[in-house]
């Protein structure tokens, strides 16, 4: 009763507020591609250097049981945009070249702030369609900058197919500049003038997302290099030892965030302004074999992208404002990339119920302005293909080819190496259940939808 009293004051003193211009804050997403949960050194890791993403965990919030909705790029995409399982959007695994993406009739939180009067931008990576009308100027944002498809060489910007990827809106510009710095100058640009009015940026990184290239490095065409031939997209032999050029990918996502901070503190914005950073899907510690060393690191997490073991989905993420979000706090509540729709949605002074924004997201406010537990989600769900994986608390069960359950204590054996299936019948029954009841209901919703078209 005493927090049904407290939400009730909270609601009747603090909406109106948000809802007068000068107090809505500014969003900035930073999503890095594929970096791994220990890929930075606030998360353990020894070798890369970041600094600036460091000091943003000590002033701000970090999140040790944060999760990427899917474990590949365009799942987690759709989810950030729509607020719910992709699966119900039809998209579930990485999208191809040549392909609608999202569809237009997706509600998309952008588009809701947009009409609220926010200026939108995405600066950097889309990968949720790439044909004519699947432009993000066409989900909400009115300023895109960057490319379309998964992946682009850093410097010459042609994609896997061999054609030139790099926009301003539906337009195609020429730069020879690499990615993580035009994405950068064109974020900082955007934060200097748009300070004067509530902004959502979203910032979406390509790096560490293959091919392996890092600052400085030259375009592979120029080399002599085939674009059409995938696995030597990029200037690097499938043999050679990539480490370092990840560890300096990580490092320019790092002095990037710094960039943007500057840029934010040096407006006068800062205290108005959340930044989010965080990644799409755990990273790859190796690729088909190719390329020798370690690529990511996921900590003491089992797997990699692609995969729905933890290595797969549990993600760095840091949410930094300061004076309203408290300085050094680390949280374990278990976090999706979804809930930070409807977080931003209510930040902007919409209430998704009045609003009719469906999203399957939790309202983080209470968890990152004052550290209250997040309401109880029963489970939560991943899919991709022939795996999926559902969470309840600390069990996790995972279904892998053939239908192979496997079951986790995810407290007692975060690294899901101890196979507690047979052991635990009844839980693994439960857990097949739910995921079984949940998968039924987001295919009917990719059905309606398909039918719909
Ligand atoms: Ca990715």
């Amino acid at each position: 009763m005493k927090y049904a009293i407290l939400s009730l004051a909270i609601c009747c003193f603090a909406v109106p507020a948000l809802r007068a211009d000068e107090s809505r804050p500014n969003i900035i997403v930073i999503l890095a591609d594929d970096l791994g949960y220990a890929d930075i050194g606030c998360y353990g890791n020894q070798k890369n250097k970041t600094p600036v993403l460091d000091q943003m965990a000590r002033e701000g919030m970090m999140f040790t049981d944060f999760h990427a909705n899917g474990p590949m790029c365009s799942p987690t995409r759709a989810a950030l945009m729509t607020g719910q399982y992709q699966h119900r959007v039809g998209i579930e695994a990485a999208l191809p070249i040549d392909d609608a993406g999202l569809p237009q009739s997706a509600d998309t939180f952008p588009e809701r702030l947009q009409e609220a009067g926010y200026a939108t931008a995405i600066m950097g990576k889309w990968h949720l369609g790439d044909l004519e009308g699947s432009n993000p100027v066409h989900h909400g944002f009115d300023e895109f900058r960057g490319h379309l498809t998964s992946a682009t060489d850093y410097r010459s910007h042609i994609d896997r197919n061999g054609k030139y990827d790099w926009y301003h809106n539906e337009k195609i510009v020429r730069h020879g500049r690499y990615n993580t710095e035009e994405i950068t100058n064109d974020s900082v640009t955007y934060i200097r003038e748009h300070a004067d009015k509530p902004f959502l940026l979203y910032v979406s990184h390509s790096a560490i997302h293959f091919p392996w290239m890092k600052p400085g490095d030259q375009a592979y065409r120029e080399q002599g290099g085939d674009y059409n031939n995938f696995t030597k997209l990029g200037p690097r032999g499938e043999e050679e030892d990539v480490t370092d050029v990840v560890r300096a990918m990580v490092e320019s996502l790092d002095a990037s965030t710094g960039e943007i901070l500057h840029a934010v503190q040096e407006t006068g914005i800062a205290e108005k302004t959340l930044v989010i950073f965080t990644s799409d899907n755990g990273g790859y510690r190796n690729y088909s074999g190719l390329h020798a060393g370690q690529i990511s690191d996921n900590g003491v997490y089992r797997g990699q992208k692609t995969q729905v073991y933890e290595g797969g989905h549990r993600i760095p993420t840091i949410a930094w404002w300061p004076g309203k979000i408290a300085a050094g706090v680390t949280t374990d509540e278990t976090t999706m990339t979804m809930d930070l729709v409807p977080t931003i949605l209510q930040l902007a002074g919409i209430d998704p119920v009045e609003a009719e924004f469906v999203t399957e997201g939790l309202d983080l406010r209470a968890l990152l302005f004052d550290q209250k537990p997040l309401p109880e989600r029963k489970y939560l769900y991943w899919r991709i293909g022939s795996g999926a994986a559902v969470r309840s608390g600390e069990w996790k069960l995972v279904r892998g080819r053939e239908d192979k359950l496997e079951l986790y204590n995810l407290q007692e054996d975060p690294s899901e190496s101890h196979d507690l299936a047979t052991a635990e019948p009844a839980r693994v029954t439960e857990m097949l259940d739910a995921l079984k009841a949940w998968e039924a209901d987001v295919d009917q919703s990719a059905a309606q939808l398909q039918d719909a078209k």
